[in-house]
């Protein structure tokens, strides 16, 4: 399958989806988020081999936000463009039963650091940065951007990117636990490839209620959480891989997880 926007390969179960339009700095157009629900949709399903989705982007940058010339060739107003085509890729990424890891090559602005943040695992180069650039065309933080970027960093960092519109260095985005990590440039493939395919060999079911319980602790009450993380157990409990890996630490070998 080839894509206009995209690229896709699996490798060691883990599905790489590269941005590929560098020389606008990956920025999201209407075909490049029909590319991705498709590919994020089909790496989910019950047939496919992908355990673990890795994203990132071609050429310099990440992803620079909503494709500027394309939003006004769509002529949709951005209320319904965001209804219409964002959201169906957030909802597929969020309610994901395979992890994912977003590898940060370079600037991530607006829609574009919402797609960032949506990882399970954000790791980033060291010459990556993060820009909430909404506010400097008169718009507000979307695609996710005003949920996740305060419960990442807590509402005052979170207000002053937001409003100030001043791209962040990965170095500090680390320090303020927006992302996981921060490592040099050029190892940063190796490194979260080494993260997804760990991921892609580990407990798929598990991995998957840990995704959702960290979700559902966002608004849950502790009462519920707790009952949620019940409910997650007893299912975990009854996989394969859990009697995998309880045999495997009795018998002082390593586990074989086979996702199920
Ligand atoms: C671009 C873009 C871009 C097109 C760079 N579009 N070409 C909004 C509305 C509606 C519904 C959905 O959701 C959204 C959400 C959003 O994401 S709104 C925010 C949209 N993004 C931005 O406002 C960021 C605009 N870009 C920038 O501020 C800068 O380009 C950054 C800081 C990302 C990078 O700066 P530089 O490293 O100096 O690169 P550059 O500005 O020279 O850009 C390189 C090329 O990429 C350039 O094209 P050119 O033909 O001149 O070489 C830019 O025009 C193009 N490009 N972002 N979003």
């Amino acid at each position: 399958m080839s894509y206009e926007t995209i690229e896709y390969s699996v490798v060691n179960n883990v599905g790489v989806i590269t941005l590929n339009k560098p020389e606008k700095l990956n920025a999201i157009c209407k075909t490049m988020l029909q590319e991705l629900k498709s590919v994020v949709r089909t790496a989910n399903s019950q047939k496919s081999s992908e355990r673990c989705l890795l994203i990132t982007g071609s050429g310099r940058g990440f992803c620079a936000g909503a494709d500027l010339n394309s939003k006004l060739d769509d002529g949709l107003d951005s209320g319904s463009n965001l209804l219409d085509n964002y959201h169906p890729l957030l909802l597929e990424l969020a309610h994901s039963h395979i992890p994912i890891v977003t590898a940060i090559n370079g600037i991530a602005a607006g829609a574009g650091m919402s797609l960032a943040l949506i990882g399970d695992i954000t790791i980033a180069g060291k010459s990556a940065s993060f820009l909430q650039a909404f506010v400097n065309i008169g718009l507000i933080p979307d695609a996710g951007s005003s949920f996740m970027l305060p419960r990442l960093i807590g509402p005052a960092k979170a207000r002053a990117m937001m409003m100030l519109g001043e791209k962040v260095d990965a170095t500090t985005a680390e320090s303020w636990g927006m992302i996981y990590k921060v490592v040099e440039d050029d190892t940063l493939m190796n490194e979260a490839m080494a993260i997804a395919t760990r991921m892609a060999s580990g407990p798929t079911i598990a991995l998957s209620n840990i995704r959702k319980l960290v979700a559902q602790s966002a608004t849950a009450s502790f009462e519920t959480q707790i009952q949620n993380e019940a409910i997650s157990q007893r299912q975990c409990n009854q996989t394969e891989d859990c009697k995998e890996g309880v045999s495997a630490f009795l018998e002082k070998r390593k586990a074989e997880f086979k996702g199920k």
